[in-house]
């Protein structure tokens, strides 16, 4: 509570002592609207792309933009929502970092009348009240576009004993848990794939390579056909180990990945990675239209999902549409 205290003080001098600390928005239609922002971190390019984009799309919108950056401790974003709270703001927005343990402040945030917007990542909660609505990837397609794809491979290259890697984002986080279900739901009934070990890589590039590195050390390279990996920075701290091995088994395998961040694409088109599922960053315009939705008194839809794809060596790498964040 201390901390909440001290980071309200913080946020009053920097934004001085009104309900509404922004400037006119460019309308100049309406004193622009308080939002407060957790975000979990800046764990990966993903999550510095998501953050641009928020920032970016407040400015657009002339809202004030009050954003507390957890470096991914719940704890952290716990103490940021209850200094919103404080703070009085007129929306809080935040990103949860893993699903369970939110109930307790979000619902001190629905007795101060303070709608939550979730971003990004889900929670698990008896009481969907505690939260006015959900923007971002629906995380058990992209989990299943990545099975799909690997199938595919499977029937096209009549590979019939296919032994999986899994590096897994953050654990109990929705990306995490939801492409991992997407994966197996697809893949799971069909003999020709096994997964034969699931990692935790954190989203993390640094742990990505550590992952790999003990994964060869556990089943060599020529022990692994396929790394299934929850994102571009794990995916891309595995490939420089495997492209630091002089070992044709590790060229072989079959990389397919989450995100489709830029170097991720250009690895695709280089032949270095197999597939690459899109979760676009770009949430900002899409959470600052609910906020001004909620200014206007409209219902908001509870769950709201970007349009997504992948991209893979099936596909023409030419196509300009073939781009990565
Ligand atoms: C997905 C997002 C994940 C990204 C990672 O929407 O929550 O977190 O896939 C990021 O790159 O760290």
């Amino acid at each position: 509570m201390r901390k909440a205290i001290i980071l309200v003080l913080v946020l009053i001098l920097l934004f001085g002592l009104s309900g509404c600390a922004g400037k006119q928005d460019p309308a100049g239609d309406n004193a622009s609207i308080v939002v407060g922002f957790s975000q979990l971190g800046a764990e990966s390019s993903w999550r510095i792309a998501n953050t641009a984009s928020m920032e970016q799309a407040a400015k657009e919108a002339g809202y004030s933009l009050m954003m507390e950056n957890a470096n991914q401790k719940q704890e952290k974003q716990i103490d940021a929502i209850r200094s919103f709270i404080a703070y009085r703001v007129d929306v809080i927005v935040f990103s949860p970092i893993v699903e369970t343990g939110w109930d307790n402040v979000l619902t001190e945030a629905k007795q101060a009348g303070i709608p939550v917007i979730l971003m990004d990542r889900m929670i698990e909660t008896q009481d969907d009240s505690l939260y006015t609505a959900y923007i971002g990837a629906d995380f058990y397609a992209e989990g299943r576009r990545a099975g799909e794809y690997l199938v595919r491979k499977a029937d096209e290259t009549g590979a019939d004993k296919l032994r999986i890697v899994e590096i897994c984002g953050t654990t109990d986080s929705t990306p995490m848990r939801d492409r991992q279900r997407g994966f197996m739901d697809v893949i799971g009934q069909d003999d020709r794939f096994t997964v034969i070990d699931s990692v935790d890589g954190d989203f993390l590039r640094s742990k990505g390579e550590e992952c790999m590195r003990e994964l060869l050390a556990k089943y060599g390279a020529d022990g692994i056909d396929v790394i299934y990996s929850h994102n571009d920075s794990m995916t891309l701290g595995a490939l420089d180990v495997l492209e630091s091995l002089d070992d044709p088994a590790a060229k072989d395998m079959i990389l397919i990945t989450v995100d489709g961040e830029r170097e991720a694409v250009d690895a695709l088109k280089a032949g270095r990675i197999n597939c690459v599922v899109q979760c676009t960053p770009h949430l900002g315009p899409d959470v600052m239209k609910l906020v001004g939705d909620l200014k206007d008194g409209k219902e908001l839809s509870k769950v709201n999902h970007p349009d997504e794809s992948a991209f893979t060596d099936f596909d023409d790498l030419s196509d300009p549409a073939v781009e990565g964040f």
